[in-house]
């Protein structure tokens, strides 16, 4: 099956591929880590293949250094991660997810931009119970971290017309197909007894292998023209093709990321390809042996090279499109063509097919819980309480009140206006189009604030967007922690990667339709220089602009600076 002429990566396993090789299927010591009763934490070991069961362990690092000096364990706490495929959930799971944020977690909810929930702020002795009651809700965590195909993704609005429907059914079933095959989860979380362990019975996982992958893999689905799941990023992206209002297939598009090391050349952000086409019913197929391409040819020995963008560009689009065909024993279709005109979501009421409602509520970083005057977690249990449709959380942080009927509109409507929940139309267009990953102080990888420090900036960039008259339009703009990127920060037109804390890379350049990269502009530099160039930058875009120019297409238009024409020149 493994071709001779490419080549996985020469040197040694990582420590992470030892640690799945001897975990027995992602099982490891996990079952009793949890039952020790002297420390809040796991072990390191334990802690990776927890993340394959959706969650981490964390400490709260606004404590840290207070807890160290008093000699005290670190505040040990778990973030809790659902699968969510295509970002649905009824309002009875709503309520379950508040519910659980309230009663174990920390009284809030972040909406991520993979559209789903994660509870933060667990402790390991609530754990089981919290997982339990997210499985009764019939919902799940596997698999929403760690070596394997993640949470799907999909246009988040299917009621929006038939396709969009279509569409999220194939991404809930590509996420559910690609599920690992062990029973580790349901034994160590929901008691099931263990029934394989002889030789005839031993499990198998049929397209992982008892290794997983050499990293995680993501699949993203996009209904154009919006392009809302970033379908670029994605390590497999598809774009749904619709030809006399019927899905006749999906475009293919391979080798998207977005991580990166600061100060490392050898890794970068990087954005998908188009390969071709494919009918609906093969979709499962082409992920299936894409998988299995990146599990045979991915670096297992240096983890920061092993997404499938790497393996893509070191062994080359065609040879990958080659060995995909030869995999399935059939070829693409050529691609078809395709538009996208924005990354971003579209607030208010907005009327779908079979006279049914949407309702896109903004959510400021994906944050909910009830904040002083602004009464988001309660405003948003009462609507779930009569609410008969669904809620769809987007891949950029909001969320869609979906399929409502006209006379459940008007009850909606009303707790939207008692709660003040609001769709954003009276902020401006560049806060609507911001996104911010959750970072300090619960991420352990944040070199400075994201979540709770991009509101106050908009705050003062809001202020030069004012005076030049930009309030309605809209620019995307991202920050990170890190340079990891769970906020997609090299798709923003503005986009700022943490340094260190109060200190910020800052970006520009990425297209309003999520097709180029951004690039660096500025390096290590703190609000009062952010401010400093945007006040140099944004006036000119106000009054030298072309009709209907997108701030990132005029940055380079104007020189400020250089298109990042593929991810491999994203540094220069
Ligand atoms: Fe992420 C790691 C949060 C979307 C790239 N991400 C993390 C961890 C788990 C930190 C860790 O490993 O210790 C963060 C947990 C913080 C916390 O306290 O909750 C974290 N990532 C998030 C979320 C919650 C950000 C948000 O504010 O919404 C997003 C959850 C998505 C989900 O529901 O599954 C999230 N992460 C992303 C995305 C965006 C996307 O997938 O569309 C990316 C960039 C796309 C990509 O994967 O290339 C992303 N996260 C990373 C990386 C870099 C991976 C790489 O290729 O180098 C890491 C670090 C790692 O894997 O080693 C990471
Ligand atoms: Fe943490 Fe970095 Fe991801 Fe932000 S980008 S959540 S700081 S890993």
């Amino acid at each position: 099956m493994v071709n001779q002429i490419l080549k996985a990566p020469e040197g040694p396993p990582s420590d992470v591929e030892r640690i799945k090789e001897e975990s027995d299927y992602l099982r490891g010591t996990l079952k009793e880590s949890m039952l020790e009763p002297l420390s809040s934490g796991i072990s390191d070991d334990d802690n990776r293949l927890m993340k394959h069961h959706g969650s981490y362990l964390q400490d709260d690092r606004d404590l840290r250094n207070e807890r160290q000096k008093q000699k005290l364990e670190p505040a040990y706490q778990f973030m809790l991660r659902v699968r969510l495929p295509g970002g649905v959930a009824t309002p009875e799971q709503w309520m379950t997810m508040d519910e659980l944020a309230n009663k174990y977690g920390n009284g809030t909810m972040k909406l991520t931009t993979r559209m789903t929930f994660q509870l933060h702020g667990i402790l390991k002795w609530n754990m089981k119970k919290t997982i339990q009651g997210i499985n009764a809700a019939l919902m799940d965590t596997i698999a929403a971290c760690g070596d394997v195909n993640r949470n799907v993704m999909c246009n988040p609005n299917p009621y929006q017309s038939d396709i969009h429907m279509e569409v999220y059914e194939w991404a809930k079933k590509l996420s559910n197909d690609l599920l690992p095959r062990t029973r580790a989860y349901h034994e160590i979380w929901l008691d099931e007894e263990r029934v394989a362990g002889t030789p005839d019975t031993e499990e198998v996982e049929p397209m992982y292998g008892p290794l997983y992958l050499p990293r995680k893999f993501k699949i993203g689905i996009a209904v154009p023209p919006s392009n809302d799941i970033d379908v670029f990023s994605q390590d497999l992206g598809y774009i749904a093709v619709v030809e006399d209002n019927k899905l006749i297939g999906f475009n293919v598009s391979i080798g998207g990321g977005m991580g990166m090391t600061h100060g490392d050349k050898n890794t970068y952000p990087q954005l998908g390809k188009v390969i071709g086409f494919c009918r609906p019913e093969q979709i499962y197929d082409v992920a299936e042996k894409i998988i299995t391409i990146q599990r045979d040819y991915g670096n297992r020995s240096v983890r920061k090279n092993a997404r499938f963008k790497y393996t893509v560009d070191r062994l080359g689009l065609e040879n990958v499109k080659a060995e995909l065909e030869n995999r399935l024993g059939w070829s693409l279709e050529e691609a078809k063509p395709f538009q996208f005109d924005h990354n971003g979501d579209r607030y208010g009421w907005v009327k779908g097919v079979k006279g049914k409602w949407n309702f896109t509520l903004f959510v400021e970083g994906g944050r909910v819980t009830d904040f002083d005057g602004y009464q988001l977690m309660t405003g948003l249990r009462e609507i779930a309480k009569v609410h008969t449709g669904d809620f769809r959380l987007t891949a950029n942080q909001n969320l869609i009140i979906a399929n409502v009927s006209t006379q459940k509109k008007k009850i909606i409507s009303e707790l939207i206006e008692l709660y003040g929940l609001t769709d954003g139309k009276h902020y401006s267009a560049l806060r609507r189009s911001s996104m911010a990953c959750v970072s300090l102080p619960t991420c352990g990888l944040a070199m400075a604030e994201a979540e709770r420090y991009l509101p106050s900036l908009i705050d003062k960039i809001d202020k030069i967007v004012e005076e030049n008259g930009l309030k309605n339009e809209e620019i995307t703009i991202r920050m990170t922690g890190c340079p990891n990127g769970c906020a997609r920060h090299a798709l923003g037109e503005i986009g700022f990667i943490g340094k260190a804390p109060g200190k910020y890379n800052m970006y520009l350049g990425a297209a309003f339709d999520g097709s180029r990269l951004s690039k660096m502009y500025r390096e290590n530099i703190g609000e009062e220089e952010i401010l400093h160039e945007l006040q140099g930058i944004l006036p000119r875009y106000a009054k030298e602009r072309l009709e209907g120019e997108h701030f990132g297409d005029f940055v380079i238009r104007a020189g400020i600076i250089k298109a990042t024409t593929d991810g491999t020149n994203f540094h220069e």
